[in-house]
């Protein structure tokens, strides 16, 4: 350990708040679904704004078409039975129409792809990041490596009887290590594994991406909203599949920099609530 990181330590090591910390507030969670909930969760980045807003197009899309094909119906059902139309007619083709259902649906469906590839070239890279996460997949944990800060560590899963739902928390979606992350900062997401294929996920940022072995896959997001998000492993990657939630703290970028500073020292817990001690209240 160099001196400086020492005098850091030998500081922060002093702070009375360090000790009654772990007893402060659960963090809000913005986007966390309710009961009875409909709909995506509430985005908390840009990309998962455009992505909902799309989800939304798409839904009316097929609203539109599904009540135009149920309207044909009743009329052929209404119009063209057996007592009202005894006598059907007996001809086969009608150009127009064969060319209307071959054109328009080419239409719709280039007004579609031109808004989903304009999403996806949007998420595809920042070239303005900020900072750099480095997220591994493993049998049956997740790895971190804050590229830039120098910090890393491995987030595994709580066992079920270590889940305090009175508290807030949730069946299996809680981890040890907690992803701290801080808000309005152009975050660059790199994902790779060491075994199988994995997928790391929050639905709340828009983000789920494979994590390959052998090769890296990359995307960002830029969170907007302070709070705790969830997510799980979204790839079949064996037994314990289940048994791979995220956990992502998204904190100021002030109780950001604090919290590196204590990795860093190496006094930021292996706990939960390693935001409240970041945070310092
Ligand atoms: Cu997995």
């Amino acid at each position: 350990m160099s001196r400086v990181t020492l005098a850091i330590a030998a500081v922060l090591s002093s702070v009375p708040f360090l000790g009654p910390v772990l007893a402060a507030e659960p963090m809000p969670t913005p986007s966390f679904p309710k009961p009875w909930q409909l709909n995506l969760q509430t985005p908390a980045t840009p990309q998962a704004e455009m992505l909902y807003d799309f989800h939304t197009l798409l839904t009316w899309v097929c609203v539109a078409i599904s009540v135009f094909v149920l309207a044909l119906l009743v009329i052929c059902f209404v119009r063209f039975n057996e007592k009202s139309n005894p006598v059907p007619a007996k001809w086969s083709h009608n150009t127009m129409i064969e060319v209307i259902w071959t054109v328009v649906p080419v239409f719709i469906l280039v007004a579609i792809a031109v808004p989903s590839y304009r999403i996806l070239y949007y998420l595809d890279h920042t070239t303005e990041a900020d900072m750099t996460l480095k997220i591994t997949g493993n049998q049956w944990f997740w790895s971190y490596e804050y590229v830039d800060a120098g910090v890393s560590f491995d987030a595994i899963a709580l066992p079920e009887a270590e889940v305090d739902i009175k508290a807030g928390q949730h069946r299996l979606l809680e981890t040890d290590r907690h992803v701290i992350l801080p808000v309005d900062t152009n975050i660059r997401l790199l994902f790779t594994a060491t075994d199988v294929i994995h997928a790391w996920t929050i639905p709340a940022f828009g983000v789920k991406l494979d994590n390959m072995p052998g090769r890296i896959n990359e995307t960002w997001t830029r969170i907007t909203k302070p709070g705790r998000y969830y997510g799980q492993c979204s790839e079949l990657c064996g037994v314990d599949h289940s048994y791979m939630p995220i956990v992502v703290d998204a904190v100021s970028k002030e109780e950001y920099q604090r919290w590196v500073e204590q990795e860093k020292a190496g006094l930021a817990p292996a706990s939960k609530d390693a935001v409240s001690l970041a945070a310092g209240n």
